[in-house]
């Protein structure tokens, strides 16, 4: 069984994760546990206080040292083995690559920061690594830690009904998905394409590599560069960029 803490000032925020959909199930059944730990609880400034205003000057405040740190000491008080992951939005971008990175640790711990930061020294005294979730700006770590702790749940063995999703994820194979279609066949002049109704499981799924190449190449061209096309991929692609009238 995986467990993740997060640390947060708004635990009924991340909270509210383990009542919906695939991650409901998940900790229903016991596969996973999510809980939380407040710094707030944990003060021992007289007011209570998690934060304070940053040496150097400047607009906002920071979360202070100590706060933080009893929580993350609690969490490792009851798992040594815990790997502690700041969400920030100066961290190394996570990806598809670093879920199962993440997965290999049974015991992980979230701190989600609020106002302009966290104090430095906390970041690097007492967490293993700092991730952000994409060029942006959010207002704390707790949707981070949503995203993150959603996108790990996915690929806990069991989680999904269906084992074979969470393989064929967007990503999963370095490229983006197909289009999908369901009934009806028409809907305001526009069809389902041809080749989704012929049966022709092949030519489907020529088709399918057809769309995920294409439409890689057009929107993303950054993860586009890092693909190795084979041969029968490259013309696939041509056909692609030829039928819409790119080349
Ligand atoms: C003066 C600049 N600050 C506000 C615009 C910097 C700043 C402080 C605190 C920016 C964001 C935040 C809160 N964000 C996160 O905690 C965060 C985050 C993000 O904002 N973007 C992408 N990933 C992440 S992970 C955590």
């Amino acid at each position: 069984m995986m467990r993740i803490r997060i640390i947060t000032l708004f635990p009924e925020m991340v909270l509210n994760l383990a009542r919906f959909g695939v991650i409901g199930r998940a900790i229903e059944g016991g596969l996973v546990e999510l809980d939380t730990l407040n710094p707030s609880d944990y003060s021992t400034d007289p007011h209570g206080r998690v934060d304070d205003r940053p040496y150097g000057g400047g607009p906002g405040m920071v979360m202070r040292y100590e706060p933080l740190q009893k929580a993350i000491h609690q969490a490792r008080a009851n798992e040594p083995d815990s790997h502690v992951v700041c969400l920030s939005a100066q961290g190394k971008l996570f990806e598809q690559k670093d879920v199962a990175r993440l997965l290999a640790h049974t015991n992980l711990v979230l701190v989600a920061g609020r106002y302009e930061g966290i104090d430095e020294r906390l970041v690097e005294a007492e967490t293993d690594e700092e991730l952000s979730v994409g060029d942006f700006v959010v207002s704390g770590g707790e949707l981070p830690a949503m995203l993150l702790v959603d996108a790990l749940i996915r690929h806990v063995p069991g989680a999904l009904g269906h084992e074979e999703s969470a393989q064929q994820d967007s990503f999963v194979d370095g490229m983006l998905d197909c289009p999908h279609y369901t009934r009806p066949g028409k809907i305001d002049g526009r069809e389902v394409p041809e080749v989704l109704l012929q049966g022709d499981h092949q030519a489907i799924e020529r088709w399918r590599q057809k769309q995920a190449l294409g439409r890689t190449c057009l929107r993303r061209p950054d993860v586009f560069a890092k693909l190795d096309l084979s041969e029968e991929q490259k013309a696939l692609l041509e056909e692609y960029l030829q039928e819409h009238g790119i080349q």
